[in-house]
């Protein structure tokens, strides 16, 4: 939960209800909307185009110092990060209950291992979901961003702003996400999913016989890690019968489907990076 100090948008300072800040085809976001489905919460929704830069304006660093999305708005209180947003809105609305009273601590450990993952998957989805020059920043709007906004979370500078910028610079230096970057990530999903995999044997869900917020985490990582054509099912045969379980539910898929167009996009992208022999297979040598 941010400062008032840190917040430079005053007006939502003054907002009842809830109100999600999110954007259609942002894996955090959607996993915050599939929360809130299966919590049965009204909230009001406020659209951030990504791909338009709504999220590098004063208006909305105003609110997100970080220029991310989602951040969630709830009778005037301003919370970011998707998991600090989700567990805080376990604790305002119970039920039904998505994170067990007697695991609160297991989650927030593991969802902390989550978050880490969070530049690997956009890592993955930017070198094979989306093309690198459609998401590219140029560093004019790197400088922007670094402009922008208190750089504040909990009234101190927050690291995690140049974090970000480190991570577009990196991108423009390398002309893309690296081999290297790309396989380390790769590397490291496929470590986590097989601690998964083993938890899975005996059990329906990651922490027991009943559906958690950890689920709805993984899936919304599996489900990216598929379109980046991870080999799921092959490497981890039980996560990819959990996932294609999930997957099958309007309240989650619904959440992911957004865009025919970045979907015929993602094809045309694997169908070239096949013929250049640059493709996820090749290039973590999976295949
Ligand atoms: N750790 C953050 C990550 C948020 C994040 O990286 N959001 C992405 C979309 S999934 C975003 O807003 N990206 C915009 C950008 O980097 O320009 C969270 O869990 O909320």
């Amino acid at each position: 939960m941010l400062h008032e100090s840190d917040v430079l948008t005053k007006e939502v300072l003054g907002w009842r209800g809830l109100h999600l800040f999110h954007f259609k085809g942002s894996a955090c976001s959607q996993k915050v909307r599939i929360f809130l489905n299966l919590k049965g919460i009204d909230w009001t929704s406020h659209h951030i185009n990504l791909a338009k830069g709504d999220h590098i304006t004063p208006w909305y660093m105003g609110i997100n110092p970080r220029g991310l999305v989602p951040a969630l708005v709830h009778d005037g209180k301003v919370i970011i990060e998707s998991n600090d947003i989700l567990e805080y809105l376990e604790a305002t609305f119970p039920e039904p209950v998505l994170i067990p009273a007697d695991r609160k601590e297991e989650m927030h450990r593991l969802l902390r291992e989550e978050d880490d993952l969070h530049l690997d998957i956009r890592a993955l989805s930017m070198r094979f979901v989306v093309p690198a020059f459609l998401v590219k920043k140029p560093e004019s709007e790197i400088r922007k961003y670094e402009g922008i906004g208190s750089g504040s979370v909990h009234g101190a500078v927050d690291p995690d702003k140049a974090r970000e910028a480190e991570f577009w610079r990196e991108m423009i230096r390398n002309n893309g996400i690296s081999d290297e970057r790309a396989s380390l990530a790769f590397e490291r999903f496929r470590r986590a999913l097989e601690q998964f995999e083993d938890r899975l044997e005996g059990q329906d869900f990651l922490l027991g016989d009943r559906l958690t917020l950890l689920d709805i985490a993984w899936y919304i990582y599996v489900r990216r890690l598929s379109e980046a054509s991870y080999p799921l099912h092959r490497l981890h045969p039980r996560i990819g019968e959990w996932f294609d379980a999930l997957d099958a539910r309007e309240d989650f898929r619904g959440e992911v489907r957004w865009s025919r167009a970045i979907g015929a996009i993602t094809r045309l992208l694997h169908g070239v990076q096949r013929l250049r022999r640059t493709d996820l297979a090749r290039v973590t040598g999976v295949g």
